[in-house]
């Protein structure tokens, strides 16, 4: 395998196992979610998913190699209810997934079909753990909301604060301060429906640790907005 992973035939998905065997394991995201199979769970209605955030400032954006990341510890920010049980989840960063062309680039798929990206917010389980890295060694550590880029004419505002700051970070491992305001709650579909599942990191080393919150209905970028490399 190639020193680093990525998503070429020679180090990706299919080889990540040899190096990072959690990857090889039973509950690995992401997945294909089959809209036909999916049940609706009225347990999960009748404590509904809530979520606070603050707005930032002054949040620092990173080139990861392989997309970009913006750490936003929220020691404020609280994400409850639905599949979390009692436990109380914290906001640590969001990132993104694209591709090459709009036509692919999400993570998950629904009924076979990708959506041009897939935001994560990922939130980490601060009632029973105390840190970050504490809680991606557990199976309840971490909560992450999956939100699917479709693509239209209309841009999206907030989205738009992160992609005018990539021009800045072209390369792997630069970071920029973001100069705009950002409220992690308008990044989230009018509609609130979701499907959930218990999976893993989607890159190495694929912890399998993350309960999975993903929405059902898109946000809309455009065209410009998702194909920026
Ligand atoms: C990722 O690397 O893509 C990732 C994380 C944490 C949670 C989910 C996820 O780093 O997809
Ligand atoms: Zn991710």
């Amino acid at each position: 395998m190639a020193a680093e992973w990525g998503y070429s035939p020679t180090n990706g998905p299919d080889v990540w196992a040899r190096l990072f065997p959690q990857a090889g394991g039973a509950r690995q995201s992401p997945v294909d979610i089959c809209t036909s199979i999916a049940s609706s769970d009225s347990n999960l209605e009748m404590k509904k998913l809530t979520f606070a955030y603050e707005s930032q400032s002054d949040l620092r954006i990173l080139n990861t190699g392989h997309g970009w990341k913006v750490e936003a510890p929220q020691s404020g920010s609280r994400l409850e209810g639905g599949p979390l049980g009692e436990d109380i989840y914290q906001l640590e960063q969001f990132h993104c997934h694209w591709g090459e062309t709009s036509a692919e680039g999400s993570e998950h798929t629904v009924d076979g079909r990708a959506y041009a990206g897939e935001l994560h917010l990922v939130h980490w389980n601060t009632t029973k753990y105390q840190s970050f890295a504490e809680a991606a060694q557990h199976p309840d550590g971490l909560a992450v909301l999956g939100v699917f880029f479709d693509v239209g004419n209309e841009s999206n505002d907030e989205i738009e604060k992160i992609v005018s700051t990539l021009s800045e970070i072209k390369f792997k491992g630069q970071f920029t301060d973001i100069p705009d305001v950002i409220d992690p709650t308008t990044f989230l579909p009018s509609g609130l429906g979701y499907w959930t599942y218990l999976g893993s990191l989607t890159t190495p080393p694929c912890n399998e640790c993350v309960i999975w919150i993903v929405y059902k209905e898109p946000i809309t970028v455009t065209e410009e907005q998702v194909t920026y490399h």
